[in-house]
């Protein structure tokens, strides 16, 4: 490919997005974009100190924020939505500089956050709590949900945005305030998010100052927002190596994790699968993004009797996939996020290559000095081993033949991860195996989908090495909020539970 033009227009995108010029020049924390590697921007980084004081504010705003009644809170939540809405060309355009993710994948981003603060303001009005059939007479037993008080959200770069949205939409009609520290690879995209956050928050009479925040630096700042006893619950997405050290911190003051962690998702194509469409989610989950989502499907296990259709059209779709500046409307696949991110797939594919297995793809594609254009690779693994068990964030797909559904799905669930599942097949008994107890133990499981571009209404997370957490829709909320059992005894004797006679 050919040197893309020099990005140019990011200043003009902050502004445009209400971010103030000294927010993002003079500092010492750089933002590059991965099309060319060029500067972009540079933020000041915050101290220890800065989070401390980050966290005390918002500890405040909580408190002021709790008594206003939910659906005022969704109402912030709304005029949010309204300013992603105004703004969505700009900020998925800002995505994709900042990111290297195609615009188009920009723009969704950008979309996940408004749907996700659609369905926080239809939550404002359904918190929902239970009446409990109480076994003593004259009370009333119910179970009530409370705000819970500052959450931490860590962010990765791969969604800058639309995660934070995640945790933020729910976290926010729950009654909290947030502290975000955002990747330090994407600190534009969330200093533009902060900026229209301020703008709804100062149409609502209501909502205090220092609702949410950001914090940007590096791991240190993130230990001190995990560390921090005003926070009781961190909600963290990233690699497995920084939710263990995460989450071993949070347990030590026992306060709440919610980890979104890494993924090393299957597919399972069986005998009767329609092919084409099979293709077309392959393509997308695999190769989309660049491999860089936690969702990006990594392993594909082929049935025999289809093997020798689907492979020779996936390599044809391999080697013609537009690469490029992912600016431009035919591109599908963009440059990965850095230089480390190229190394990483390297290394997994030299592994591959010394167990023996054919590699399609995989080289950079040259043309652009600052940036890592990679052609993705479809590696024909001869078992489910080497680099196949552990989640490379970078574009390779390794594919094992298999002949029984059985062995197949014992395979999807031989890794340490357990984030997402796809199966392809007709068969109505082979979809519901795999959705079954005895099936896919990952978090999401689907049936002719892909494993990545889950819509944000289910709840999303992974088991395992993955975490454990659900974050956005279903019932997701409850995790962002204290659940409180009240028993009420409104008759004038006292009986106690089980019959306990205690008569003074
Ligand atoms: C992530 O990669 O961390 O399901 C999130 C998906 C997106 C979210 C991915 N809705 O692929």
């Amino acid at each position: 490919m050919t040197q893309p033009p020099p990005v140019v227009e990011v200043r003009a995108l902050l502004e445009a997005l209400g971010v103030p010029a000294e927010r993002f020049t003079g500092g010492d924390l750089e933002s590059r974009s991965p099309i060319d590697g060029a500067l972009i921007g540079t933020v000041a980084s915050n101290t220890r100190g800065d989070v401390a004081e980050a966290v005390e504010a918002a500890h405040d705003a909580f408190v002021a924020w709790r008594s206003i009644p939910a659906p005022r809170r969704g109402e912030l939540v709304r005029l949010f939505g309204e300013e992603l809405r105004r703004a969505k060309a700009e900020l998925g355009r800002l995505v994709a500089i900042e990111t290297g993710k195609i615009v188009s994948e920009g723009l969704g981003e950008v979309q996940e956050m408004i749907d996700v603060c659609d369905f926080a303001v239809g939550l404002s009005r359904q918190l929902y709590g239970l009446t409990i059939a109480s076994e003593r007479p004259e009370h009333r037993m119910m179970e009530i949900w409370r705000p819970l008080g500052v959450v931490g959200i860590i962010s990765a770069f791969n969604f800058p945005v639309a995660v934070w949205a995640w945790n933020a939409a729910l976290a926010l009609v729950c009654g909290n305030a947030v502290v975000w520290k955002p990747s330090e690879k994407t600190p534009l995209t969330a200093l533009a998010v902060q900026a229209l956050f301020e703008t709804a928050a100062a149409r609502v009479p209501e909502a205090p100052r220092k609702l949410s925040q950001i914090i940007v630096g590096s791991a240190e700042i993130g230990e001190a927002l995990v560390d921090n006893p005003l926070v009781p619950l961190v909600s963290a997405t990233g690699s497995t190596a920084m939710g263990r050290a995460v989450g071993a911190r949070l347990a030590r003051r026992f306060a709440r994790a919610l980890l979104e962690l890494g993924g090393n998702n299957a597919a399972i194509v069986c005998p009767t699968a329609d092919i084409d469409l099979t293709l077309r989610a392959v393509a997308f989950s695999a190769m989309g993004t660049a491999g860089q989502r936690c969702t990006t499907l990594r392993r594909l296990f082929v049935h025999d009797a289809v093997y020798n259709e689907l492979i020779p059209r996936l390599k044809v779709a391999y080697t013609n996939v537009a690469i490029g500046d992912p600016r431009h409307e035919a591109t599908l696949i963009g440059p990965l996020i850095d230089g480390d991110a190229f190394q990483a797939m390297q290394e997994a594919l030299d592994e591959a290559r010394a167990l023996g297995w054919p590699v399609h793809g995989g080289a950079r594609v040259p043309g652009v000095a600052g940036g890592f254009y990679v052609r993705p690779a479809l590696v024909e693994a001869s078992a489910q081993s080497g680099p196949m068990i552990r989640e490379t964030f970078a574009p390779i797909l390794y594919v094992v033949r298999f002949s029984e559904l059985d062995a197949a799905i014992e395979l999807n669930n031989a890794v340490a991860q357990g984030l997402s599942s796809s199966i392809f097949t007709n068969d109505l008994r082979e979809a519901e195996l795999f959705l079954s107890e005895r099936g896919s133990d990952c978090g999401i499981a689907n049936v002719n989908i892909g494993s990545s571009g889950a819509e944000i209404g289910g709840a999303f997370g992974g088991e395992k090495e993955t975490g454990g957490g659900r974050e956005s829709g279903s019932d997701s909320w409850k995790a962002y909020m204290r659940r409180a059992t009240n028993t009420v005894n409104y008759g004038r004797a006292l009986p106690l539970a089980q019959g306990v006679k205690f008569d003074i």
